[in-house]
C-alpha cells in the first residue's frame, strides 16, 4: 500500500509508518492533517457505515451518539503495563513484562491486524503548539472513531507534524482495535522507548494514546529524566473580589468531580468570584527561573463523564455538551437527544441502543463526551499561554466517607509530598472493578506513573528543592458522610468556601489551627454566608480523630510497604514526625 507522507515529514517517522504498515497490512494509509473537511469526511463515513448516529440537529447541532462494545467501557489497569528494562523501574505500583517479550507477544497481535482496514496516522501536539513546556506525539491508528477524538482531545494535525519534522523528538503510539476481545487485550508502555502499543480496545483511556498513555505514563518517566512532573491534575484560574487571580492546580482520583471543580460556579451568595477551567485532567508541571513552579494543561478538550452531569451539577459543562460533542454510550431520547442519569426524564434507548427495561442504569455508568475546551463558558484562555500559570496551591483529595476532614494545609512542601502520598479513595465507575471499596492512590497517580511510585516521591522532594516560592499544598475531602450516610458537605459550587479560605492563608490574611495532620480553619475563618450549615456538622467536618489517624497511619505503613525498597528518607522522616505529632 502507498505511504504518502506530508511534504517534509521526518524520515524517521516515515520509516516507522512503514514498518508499521508492513506488520499490520491495512489497505489504505491516511496522513491525518487535522482540517475541517478532513473531520467531515471521517464524520460522515461513521455516519454511513452506522457507527455514529447524528443527534438532533436543532438540539444538540454537530453532535454524534456512539457505543462501544459492551466489553469495553473502561480503562483495563490488569490489562496495561509499563516495560522498563528492569523490573525494579516499573516498581510495584505497575504491572511489568519484560520489553522483548511484550514487543513478541503485540507483533503477534499487530500481525495482520488492519487487513480491509485504513491505517490513520495522527501526529498530535500535548500542550500549546509554540510552548517550550509541549511535547509531540503519533498516533497509528485503525479507528476513525479514534481519530476524532484525538482531534478534539489534542492539537494535532499538519502544525504538530512540522514541529515533529523540527525536533525529531515524538512518543509513538500504535493503535488497534483488533477484534475488541478482553482476552487479547494489551495496552503497553515502553517508556525508556517513548513508544506505546495499544491492541483489543477502542475505549477512551486505552485508545486515546494522547491522554492517559502519553500525558501520564510516559510524560512522566519523561518529566523525571528532564526536571519536571507530569500529573493527574486540573487546573483552575480563581479570581477574587478584589481582582487578584491565583492558578490552582488538584489530583483527586478518578471520579471525585474534578471536572465539576475545575468548571465551578460561584454561589449566588459569593459575589464577585470568577473561575475559570485551564484544564480538568492532566497537568504538566515545571519549576521556572523565578523559583515558583509553572503549569499547562497538555490537552485540549474534555473526556469527561456524563452521567450527573446535569445544569445543577455542572452548569458549565451542561452547557458545553450542547453541539460539537461526541457522546460515548450515553441514552438516547426519542428526540435522538442525548441522556444519562440524573437529567430528567427517561431515554427511549439505553446505551447500547436497545429499547430500555424496567431497571436503568440506562446509560453506562462509565458514559462520556468529548468536546473542544474552547466550548466551556469558563475555558480560561491562558491555557494557550506558551509560559503556561504559575501555581500558588496544589490540592489533593479523595472520596472518603470518614476520617479526613473537610480541609487542612501541609505544613511545608515535604510534608504535602506525604499527604500527596497518602491519597486513598473509594472507587467508582471509571474503572473497571468494585464499587465503594477503599483504594490508596498516591497522588492519584496509581494507575498512572510510568515509573517506580518510589522514585517519584524523591522526584517531588527534589522538584520542591528548586522552587524559592512553591504552592501551599492542600488536601480537601467533600465526601465526609454522618454515620447515617448523609453527605455533611453540600459540595459542587460551595467549594468555593474551601479555596477562598485557602487563598487567604496563600495571601497571608488569616492565621490557622494547628493540628497534627496540619493547618485547619479557625472558627468563623471558612465563609459561611448564605449557607445553611449547623455548627455541630461544621465541627464534624474539621474535626481529627487521633485514634482513627493513628490507624491510618498504621494502614498506610502497610500500603507503603511495598516501596520500602526506594522509599526516600525524607518522606520516612515525614512519616514519623507526623506518627509523633498524632500520640502528643
Ligand atoms: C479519566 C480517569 O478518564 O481518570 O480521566 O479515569
Ligand atoms: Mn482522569
Amino acid at each position: 500500500m502507498l505511504n504518502v507522507a506530508p511534504a517534509g515529514t521526518h524520515s524517521a517517522l516515515i520509516s516507522w509508518v512503514d514498518d508499521v504498515a508492513a506488520l499490520t497490512q491495512p489497505d489504505r494509509i491516511v496522513w491525518c492533517q487535522g482540517t475541517d473537511e478532513e473531520r467531515h469526511a471521517l464524520t460522515d463515513q461513521l455516519v454511513q457505515s452506522g457507527e455514529f448516529k447524528p443527534l438532533n440537529p436543532a438540539t444538540y447541532p454537530h453532535s454524534y451518539w456512539y457505543k462501544s462494545d459492551p466489553k469495553d467501557v473502561a480503562r483495563t489497569e490488569h490489562l496495561t503495563f509499563v516495560c522498563t528494562n528492569a523490573q525494579a523501574d516499573a516498581g510495584p505500583n505497575n504491572v511489568w513484562m519484560e520489553p522483548a517479550a511484550a514487543k513478541s507477544k503485540m507483533s503477534a497481535l499487530f500481525a495482520g491486524c488492519m487487513r480491509g482496514r485504513t491505517l490513520y496516522v495522527v501526529p498530535y501536539c500535548m500542550g500549546p503548539l509554540n510552548s517550550p513546556l509541549s511535547r509531540y506525539g503519533v498516533e497509528i491508528t485503525d479507528s476513525a472513531y479514534v481519530v476524532l477524538n484525538m482531534r478534539i482531545m489534542t492539537r494535532m494535525g499538519l502544525d504538530a507534524l512540522r514541529k515533529i519534522n523540527d525536533s525529531g523528538q515524538f512518543v509513538r503510539g500504535l493503535h488497534s482495535t483488533g477484534d475488541l476481545n478482553p482476552d487479547r487485550r494489551f495496552i503497553m508502555h515502553f517508556p525508556e522507548e517513548r513508544l506505546i502499543m495499544s491492541f483489543g480496545s477502542g475505549y477512551g483511556g486505552n485508545a486515546l494514546l494522547g491522554k492517559k498513555c502519553h500525558a501520564l505514563r510516559i510524560a512522566s518517566f519523561q518529566g523525571r529524566e528532564e526536571g519536571w512532573l507530569a500529573e493527574h491534575m486540573l487546573l483552575l484560574g480563581l479570581t477574587s473580589p478584589t481582582g487578584q487571580t491565583h492558578y490552582v492546580a488538584a489530583a483527586f482520583p478518578s471520579a471525585c468531580g474534578k471536572t465539576n471543580l475545575a468548571m465551578l460556579l460561584p454561589p449566588e451568595s459569593m459575589p464577585g468570584w470568577k473561575v475559570t477551567t485551564i484544564g480538568d485532567d492532566i497537568a504538566w508541571l515545571q519549576p521556572g527561573p523565578d523559583g515558583r513552579l509553572w503549569a499547562i494543561n497538555p490537552e485540549a478538550g474534555y473526556f469527561g463523564v456524563a452521567p450527573g452531569t446535569t445544569e445543577k451539577t455542572n452548569r458549565n459543562a451542561f452547557k458545553m455538551v450542547q453541539g460539537n460533542t461526541i457522546f460515548t454510550n450515553v441514552a438516547l431520547t426519542e428526540n435522538q437527544e442525548p441522556w444519562w442519569e440524573g437529567l430528567p426524564g427517561k431515554p427511549a434507548l439505553d446505551w447500547q441502543g436497545n429499547p430500555i427495561g424496567e431497571k436503568g442504569p440506562y446509560a453506562h455508568p462509565n458514559a462520556r463526551f468529548t468536546v473542544d475546551a474552547k466550548h466551556n463558558p469558563s475555558y480560561g484562555i491562558e491555557a494557550e499561554d506558551p509560559n503556561g500559570v504559575p501555581l500558588s496551591a496544589i490540592i489533593f483529595g479523595g472520596r472518603r466517607a470518614s476520617l479526613a476532614p473537610l480541609v487542612y494545609e501541609a505544613r511545608d512542601w515535604n510534608h504535602g509530598v506525604l499527604v500527596g502520598a497518602s491519597v486513598a479513595s473509594e472507587t467508582t465507575a471509571a474503572i473497571t472493578g468494585q464499587v465503594g471499596v477503599l483504594r490508596r492512590d498516591p497522588m492519584a497517580m496509581k494507575p498512572f506513573c510510568g515509573y517506580h511510585f518510589g522514585d517519584y516521591w524523591q522526584h517531588w522532594i527534589n522538584i520542591g528543592q528548586q522552587l524559592t516560592n512553591p504552592p501551599k499544598i492542600f488536601h480537601v475531602n467533600w465526601f465526609r458522610q454522618s454515620p447515617q450516610g448523609q453527605f455533611l458537605w453540600p459540595g459542587f459550587g460551595d467549594n468555593l468556601r474551601v479555596l477562598e479560605w485557602m487563598i487567604k492563608r496563600i495571601e497571608r490574611q488569616i492565621d490557622a489551627h494547628d493540628t497534627p495532620i496540619g493547618a485547619m480553619p479557625k472558627a468563623g475563618d471558612l465563609n459561611r454566608h448564605g449557607l445553611q450549615l449547623d455548627e455541630a456538622v461544621l465541627t464534624e467536618l474539621l474535626r481529627v480523630d487521633r485514634d482513627a489517624w493513628q490507624a491510618e497511619m498504621v494502614a498506610l505503613e502497610e500500603d507503603l510497604k511495598p516501596y520500602s525498597d526506594r522509599l526516600p528518607s525524607v518522606l520516612r522522616q515525614e512519616i514519623d514526625a507526623l506518627k509523633n505529632r498524632l500520640r502528643h
